[in-house]
């Protein structure tokens, strides 16, 4: 009921062009949701402000759960801030029944950055398709750069495939690693090293500087070993501490020098191209399953041949083919009925 007044989309476009927050936060909320009106709205906010998107860095950061991600967020945003620019954090959380501890600890880990006027902190929402949630926030960060926000910081919990779907949204991939535990135990398998323009080995302080060097040195070398990257860029290694504040302010350099050398050599913006057009795939097989579904046999005709799929009595193949001609027909017999 609550959903009976249409959301007007020019106020909420004049709004976050002229960087209103509250408006930043209807808008991202109206993306959000599941609801097919919405999702048209969605598409007709976007429109309006996608002359103003595209302005920022936009950066993936990902670990394996307490390798210090939130409280690195919370100085690096500081410094960024610091350094007169607007930042908006996100999270693409797929796995939200796992990371539900994190989610609520944020809150209190990024407190100073949240009250940051310069600062947007926004957690994820939570959905069970990755890269639905991914393309979702592909779209906030849309929203955010409408509304002047010029850096974008991505993170992303590292349990499972949900890097590769930051890394699909994103400039940079920073991986922050622990100085001392185990590669199996980190879950890095060699893919997601690869996808990394810089890896942090977090925690230098203390007892563990001596670790977090010796782990900077074998990661430098293992880097080494790995085919030169599409970009041109040769990954970083680097040992940061959110308690001292070392690494922070280096790493901040590093990230500036990256979107110069990608922008020289074209890569920028060739590699976001690549992205939006991999993006608007997913949209089209979308929005076209979707309208199938509409139609109640057809819905039932698939759940029938999934379950035969299931069991091995069909192939993928030819169940995909009968579901196409059963589309077709029913758009017939829509079009002959009308
Ligand atoms: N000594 C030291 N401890 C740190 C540092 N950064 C984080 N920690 C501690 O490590 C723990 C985990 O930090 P978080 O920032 O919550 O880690 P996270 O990666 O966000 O964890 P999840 O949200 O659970 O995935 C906390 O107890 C922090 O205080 C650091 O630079 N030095
Ligand atoms: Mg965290």
């Amino acid at each position: 009921l609550k959903q009976t007044i249409r959301p007007n989309i020019n106020s909420l476009a004049e709004g976050i062009l002229q960087g209103n927050r509250i408006v930043l936060s209807q808008a991202i909320t109206l993306i959000e949701s599941k609801l097919e009106d919405d999702q048209k709205l969605s598409a007709e906010l976007l429109e309006k402000i996608i002359h103003a998107t595209g302005n920022s860095i936009r950066i993936g950061i990902t670990g394996v759960p307490g390798v210090g991600k939130s409280t690195f967020i919370e100085k690096f945003g500081m410094h960024v801030t610091g350094q007169g620019k607007n930042i908006a954090v996100l999270t693409v959380d797929p796995s939200s029944q796992l990371s539900k501890g994190s989610i609520l600890g944020d809150k209190t880990r990024m407190e100073e950055l949240s009250k940051n006027p310069k600062a947007f902190v926004r957690p994820s929402p939570s959905g069970s398709i990755l890269g639905g949630v991914a393309y979702k926030t592909h779209d906030v960060i849309a929203l955010c750069e409408a509304a002047g926000f010029e850096v974008m910081l991505i993170e992303t919990v590292g349990v499972g495939q949900s890097e590769v779907a930051v890394k699909n949204i994103t400039d940079f991939f920073l991986l922050l690693m622990l100085a001392g535990a185990g590669d199996d135990l980190q879950g890095i398998k060699k893919g997601v090293t690869e996808m990394a323009d810089a890896i942090v080995i977090t925690k230098a302080d203390g007892d563990n500087i001596k670790r977090a060097n010796a782990a900077m040195s074998f990661y430098q070398q293992g880097l080494h070993l790995l085919p030169p990257s599409a970009s041109g860029w040769n990954p970083k290694v680097l040992t940061s501490s959110a308690m001292t504040g070392k690494g922070i302010a280096e790493i901040w350099n590093m990230i500036l020098a990256y979107k110069t050398q990608a922008t020289a050599s074209g890569f920028f913006l060739r590699n976001r191209s690549l992205q939006n057009k991999t993006r608007f795939k997913y949209q089209f097989e979308q929005v076209l399953f979707s309208d199938y579904m509409k139609f109640e046999t057809l819905k039932e005709n698939f759940f029938s041949l999934e379950q035969h799929v299931g069991e091995g009595n069909i192939s993928a193949a030819s169940a995909a083919e009968k579901l196409l001609q059963a589309y077709h027909r029913a758009i017939q017999e829509e079009r002959s009925r009308s």
